[in-house]
């Protein structure tokens, strides 16, 4: 559903500086979604600053080359926050997600709006631009920047396009419209080079990383006819491979590429030796959300997340069990190497 930008021009008109916020542990959709929101709005000569509850991971620097985004707690302060005269969320609607900078916009008096694609049943309490059918934030900001009539710089188009590409997982997911992919080529127009923002995304890996992909993918295991594939990472593979725990995202979607893998697991043990069990599903009706609710995490339908306490073998043995009433039995030998 298309969003009526007109109200939200004229709460911009209201005012005259801003902050803008997005979720924890942000995304490239969040944090293009704030910089391109940013750049549009001191186009219309308003003051902004972007506050965020914690920093961008290093492999996102590059969307922000003139280190426009502060983080709360070093780079930015309740009162960065309390001085504005409106705060503006982007691509979160939950107050979870924001953490910090959540609890100081919800002791403001200041109005607030929300430009988001997320379901969500907080209610922010302000004005609310919201598209769940759009694929990412991204592709909303674009279009508000279409409504105003405004040219992005190569910068903001950067960051945008990467917003847009990372959350359709560059183009290919079922929410995808060819919208967006016109709102793609307006970036292409605008400066943004496709080639250059994959290899900033994807193509700057350590070798620890690869050491520990291969390590990892080389143990997967198929069962129930090859339906569901897992792995597991010990804590020794990070240490003796010199990898951060962060290198072990991802790898569960490398499982799902295997011919015939409906569901996937990864479980990793955790400094604390507890077990953080990531779960995916690319079967509809493989709801890996109830899942890993039966192990006290949750998400969404195809993604979703779960703490076991540990050792790392018994909580993949819990866990292989429990996808025994995710594929009904068969009389045929149910594992496969
Ligand atoms: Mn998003």
């Amino acid at each position: 559903m298309a969003i009526n930008w007109t109200p939200f021009r004229q709460f911009v008109d209201r005012h005259r500086s801003f902050t803008i916020s997005s979720h924890i542990r942000p995304d490239a959709d969040a944090l293009g979604s704030a910089l391109g929101l940013s750049e549009l709005l001191v186009s219309l000569g308003k003051d902004v600053k972007i506050v965020n509850p914690s920093a961008a991971p290093r492999y996102l620097d590059f969307l922000d080359p003139a280190g426009q985004i502060t983080t709360f707690g070093s780079s930015a302060n309740a009162d960065d926050i309390r001085s504005a005269d409106a705060h503006l969320v982007v691509d979160t609607s939950a107050w979870g997600q924001l953490s910090d900078v959540g609890h100081v916009i919800q002791s403001c008096s200041q109005p607030r709006a929300v430009i988001d694609h997320h379901v969500s049943s907080d209610n922010l309490g302000g004005l609310e631009f919201k598209d769940l059918e759009s694929p990412s934030t991204g592709e909303l900001i674009v279009d508000f920047g279409r409504f105003l009539g405004a040219t992005f710089s190569p910068e903001a188009a950067t960051a945008l396009f990467a917003a847009i590409a990372t959350d359709t997982g560059w183009f290919r997911f079922p929410a995808v419209r060819p919208s967006t992919l016109r709102t793609a080529a307006e970036l292409m127009d605008q400066g943004a080079v496709p080639q250059n923002i994959y290899r900033n995304l994807y193509e700057r890996i350590s070798i620890a990383r690869i050491r520990l992909a291969s390590r990892v993918l080389g143990k997967v295991q198929l069962e129930h006819e090859g339906r569901l594939a897992y792995t597991s990472v010990a804590l020794h593979d990070f240490t003796e491979l010199n990898a951060q725990s962060s290198d072990s995202e991802d790898l569960v979607n490398e499982t799902l590429r295997i011919e015939g893998t409906q569901a996937a697991f990864i479980a990793v043990e955790l400094l604390n030796r507890q077990i953080k069990v990531s779960f995916r599903s690319r079967n509809p009706e493989i709801d890996v959300a109830a899942l890993a609710e039966t192990f006290g995490g949750g998400g969404h339908k195809l993604a979703s997340g779960a703490t076991l306490p540990g050792p790392l073998e018994a909580a993949v043995t819990r866990v292989r069990g429990a996808f025994d009433s995710v594929f009904p039995a068969t009389d045929a030998s149910t594992t496969v190497d």
